[in-house]
């Protein structure tokens, strides 16, 4: 059994949006052309509170973009986006929701982000992605989405991790590369067996 995974095609990383991804919008028709292909189409959706930790307006001092330590490691900060039933935070409106078999949510607790579909950002905390697809016979997995160097890259990594075949379609993902973090992310990919397309 083989599903679609959509990872954060939503208005604040397309154009216009507070983290705008380059050409963020472009990739939400192909995308749309590719969900009849799946046994099941999930889509995650970033979905910060208000004055959520991983927001550099939380930090005295500290710029978007810049990096800091947490107790869970090191973390950039961004601009405030997602928050929780922003329209910014509410998928791009021409991507065909009605076909998701399932939304999940991930970057809730205001102390720690979570870039991974499957984990947060401590490595350890599950969002329960992993068991939704295994209970649904789930063993493939086709990534695609925003940011390809942020929750697209860790989400396979994890994925691969947990034993899932993975596949990336590069050409439906756009990356933020920010500080060659597109270069460290590939490389990651490569080294967790994700298959990059
Ligand atoms: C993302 C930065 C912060 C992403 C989410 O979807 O790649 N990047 N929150
Ligand atoms: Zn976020």
């Amino acid at each position: 059994m083989r599903a679609l995974l959509v990872i954060d095609v939503q208005n604040d990383f397309c154009p216009g949006g507070a983290l705008a991804v380059t050409g963020g919008d472009e990739i939400v028709a192909p995308i749309n052309a590719l969900m009849g292909d799946f046994d099941a189409v999930v889509l995650t959706q970033d979905w910060h509170p208000a004055g959520h930790s991983s927001f550099a307006s939380r930090h005295e001092g500290r710029a978007p973009f810049e990096v800091t330590e947490m107790a869970y490691g090191p973390q950039v900060l961004w601009p405030d986006h997602c928050v929780q039933g922003s329209d910014g935070a509410a998928f791009h409106p021409a991507l065909e929701t009605t076909r998701a078999d399932l939304i999940i949510r991930k970057g809730f607790r205001p102390a720690i982000d979570s870039y991974s579909a499957f984990f947060e950002n401590d490595h350890a905390t599950p969002t329960g992605l992993e068991g939704y697809l295994r209970s649904r016979g789930i063993d493939e997995l086709v990534m695609v989405g925003l940011a390809l160097d942020f929750c697209v890259a860790f989400s396979a990594v994890d994925a691969a991790k947990l034993g899932f075949d993975v596949t990336v379609l590069g050409d439906h993902c756009r990356a933020i590369d920010l500080d060659g973090s597109l270069a460290t992310a590939t490389a990651n990919m490569q080294k967790a067996g994700v298959s990059l397309r």
